[in-house]
């Protein structure tokens, strides 16, 4: 197999991610600034389905409108020859000094509103350009001291902006959802809505809880030392996974945005997995950083091997689900059980209570002695991994 990636695979990359010139609280960038046009054409030689932007990205932030129709006629353009999408676009409301408080959440009330404007602005041209989800990343909502945020007033002042937000969109008819992305830290000491769990919480508290969802990001989780197949499984079953960010990331440390597949590898197996059986369609966008040790081709090559890397995964997941062995194993561990419900069909709390096999007659000790025969069965995961079993090792 030649794991070339096509549009049909449906992977996206956010224009901050290639252009990312290597800006780093320690040191100056080491790579030119790119045209947005030219990313769009790399990505698209490579096989990418198509590409995301924060306004910024597109527009620098102090553009006068002759210079902005001019950016977005030339972007246009370049979407245009080479039949690239825009499914997903988001606010920069985190780089310009205005929102060192945040944005949404800021304490100062002009910058709230201002945030809100900027916000609408790009959702404006975000529609334009045929994005149907719309990323909101609060980095700077949040603190670094107690004192400085009261964050459950804070959280009035987000919901606020989103419900306002939610209004505009359903008030111009336009088909577009929101996905809160979660992120525990980085750039704010604590930012709020840390992980998926707390942004499912928030979303139904929202006037308009079916406009949001979530835009997990496989490095995010892992800084704060979640498992994130767990976490985005859960936004499955909530019927709340968006859109999401792919990446890697070794563990609790800053937020490294390594090319998808670098670090845990064995996460990011078993969420290929998921992804690729849980009913999830959207786009696989890629949130990563090329490491600024890398010149500006380096940038494509690590671009190219974010979804390399994607469909390898895709190919070990779909061999460990059709290998004999595995069957035989997920059947030893009675994985297919606990998809049978608790009572049975017309069995009702009081017919538990009075089965006397559930309770007084239930063999503890013998249940307590099986063994689940999960050793066996990870086994066989990491041997697909690693190249031993399957398709690739017979190839
Ligand atoms: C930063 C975030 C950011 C969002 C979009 O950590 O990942 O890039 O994805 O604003
Ligand atoms: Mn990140
Ligand atoms: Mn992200």
């Amino acid at each position: 197999m030649s794991y070339t990636p096509e549009p049909d695979d449906r992977f996206t990359f956010g224009l901050w991610t290639v252009g990312w010139q290597g800006r780093d609280p320690f040191g100056d960038a080491t790579r030119p600034e790119q045209d947005p046009a030219e990313a769009v054409r790399r990505l698209a030689d490579l096989g990418a389905y198509g590409v995301t932007f924060h306004d910024d990205d597109l527009i620098p932030f102090d553009a006068d409108q002759t210079e902005r129709d001019l950016r977005v006629k030339r972007f246009r353009r370049a979407l245009d020859d080479t039949g690239m999408a825009v499914p997903m676009a988001t606010t920069n409301l985190f780089t310009h000094p205005v929102f060192k408080d945040g944005a949404f959440t800021a304490n100062d009330r002009d910058v709230r509103r201002y945030a809100l404007r900027k916000t609408i602005r790009n959702i404006d041209l975000a529609v334009e350009l045929g994005a149907t989800t719309y990323v909101a990343w609060g980095g700077r909502e949040g603190a670094e001291s107690g004192a400085a945020k009261d964050v459950r007033v804070a959280l009035d002042r987000l919901k606020e902006a989103f419900d306002l937000l939610a209004h505009y969109v359903v008030s111009r008819g336009y088909d577009l959802r929101f996905a809160i992305e979660p992120k525990p830290n980085e750039p704010r000491g604590d930012i709020l809505l840390p992980t998926v769990g707390h942004a499912l919480a928030f979303i139904e508290r929202l006037e308009r809880p079916d406009l949001f969802g979530v835009n997990p990001e496989v490095g995010h989780e892992q800084m704060a030392g979640l498992n994130v197949q767990h976490g985005i499984a859960q936004a499955l079953w909530a019927g709340k996974l968006f859109h999401i960010d792919l990446n890697g990331q070794n563990g609790i440390k800053f937020d490294q945005d390594l090319r998808f597949g670098a670090g845990d590898l064995r996460q990011a197996f078993w969420l290929v997995d998921l992804l690729e059986s849980g009913g999830y369609d959207g786009p696989r966008h890629f949130d990563f950083k090329p490491s600024r040790t890398e010149d500006a081709e380096g940038v494509f090559v690590s671009a190219e091997a974010c979804m390399r890397n994607y469909l390898i995964l895709k190919e070990k997941a779909a061999a460990f689900r059709a290998d004999p062995e595995v069957r035989d194993a997920l059947q030893a561990s009675r994985v297919d059980q606990l998809a049978v419900p608790t009572l049975g069909t017309m069995e009702y709390l009081h017919h538990l209570l009075a089965d006397r096999s559930a309770y007084e007659d239930f063999d503890v000790r013998a249940a307590a002695e099986r063994g689940m025969a999960y050793e066996r069965l990870d086994q066989l995961a990491l041997e697909h991994l690693m190249g031993v079993r399957g398709a690739a090792a017979a190839g």
